[in-house]
């Protein structure tokens, strides 16, 4: 008898900020009230708690001892990735910045959006501007991310997983030079594995100006500078100053480390096709947005 699902929708709810919590306006409890009466039980309401951010969940006392768990839909809206955020908002189109998305719907994450490039609605998961951020980091910082969406950052191999795992994924690569020269690389299919895979990559369907530098890496797992997994006699990572899908050792090396200026060493900031050779890039990004 317990557990008993109970879906109430509401268009509409006011917040009331409590001291480190929020709970529902008086309204929505009345709403409640009537839906527990309509039911023919028991039940009387007690008390109700939402989460301040994320979908919003909600539990409930009653006086038979039994709990109920309801979900509250709300007009906050929750939103995957930065395509559902432009298609939801077509007047974002144009206007790249920083949003809340929620990969699985529950745990929410800091992005950028792409609402400018080849038609907007890309959530960028890597971003390279200056030399401030630390890409030379560990499995575990890899895994849950880092860095500013703002500026530099890693969305996370967690999240990536989460939002390519369905299969239907473009990636986009946009890459810059020390002398203001662009390019970029787009895959038709893009995807990563879970952390028990290694977070395998899956890529394929090049086309773009800056050559194809990641199929290569296709079918590789990810390698930090604590965890190889590479198909190197050493550890690619350490070799390379990065993390990445690192084979023996790399073509694209977007993670390696900043250089000031234009260098040629296999440890910056590369991605090879592009002139054939290891110049260190100033500009990168990695977005990726659902194949329409
Ligand atoms: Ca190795």
């Amino acid at each position: 008898m317990a557990g008993i699902n109970v879906t109430l929708v509401i268009f509409f709810i006011s917040l009331v900020v409590l001291t480190n919590s929020i709970t529902v306006h008086p309204s929505i409890k009345g709403k409640f009230t009537k839906l527990l009466k309509d039911t023919h039980w028991n039940w009387k309401h007690l008390n109700t708690v939402i989460r301040p951010h994320g979908p919003v969940s909600l539990d409930v006392d009653v006086i038979s001892k039994f709990r109920l768990h309801g979900k509250l839909k709300s007009n906050n809206k929750v939103y995957r990735d930065c395509s559902e955020i432009l298609k939801a908002n077509p007047s974002k189109k144009g206007k790249d910045a920083v949003h809340t998305i929620y990969p699985d719907l529950k745990n929410k994450k800091l992005v950028y959006c792409d609402m400018t490039t080849d038609g907007g609605g890309w959530t960028v998961v890597q971003k390279r501007r200056d030399g401030i951020t630390n890409f030379y980091n560990t499995w575990n910082q890899y895994k849950i991310g880092f860095g500013d969406p703002k500026k530099n950052y890693w969305i996370g191999n967690d999240v990536l997983h989460l939002l390519t795992k369905s299969g239907n994924q473009v990636l986009r690569v946009d890459l810059q030079r020390f002398n203001g020269q662009k390019a970029y690389a787009k895959y038709s299919k893009f995807s990563v594995g879970d952390e028990s895979s290694k977070y395998r990559l899956t890529v394929s369907g090049y086309r773009g100006t800056a050559g194809n530098s990641l199929s290569y890496h296709n079918g590789m797992k990810f390698t930090t500078k604590d965890q190889d997994n590479d198909k190197g006699g050493g550890n690619c990572a350490t070799t390379c100053k990065g993390a990445w899908w690192y084979k023996s050792c790399y073509y694209s090396n977007l993670n390696g480390q900043y250089a000031n200026s234009a260098v040629v060493s296999g440890k910056y900031l590369n991605w090879y096709h592009w002139g054939n050779k290891h110049e260190a890039l100033r500009r990168t990004s990695m977005m990726i947005r659902p194949l329409t």
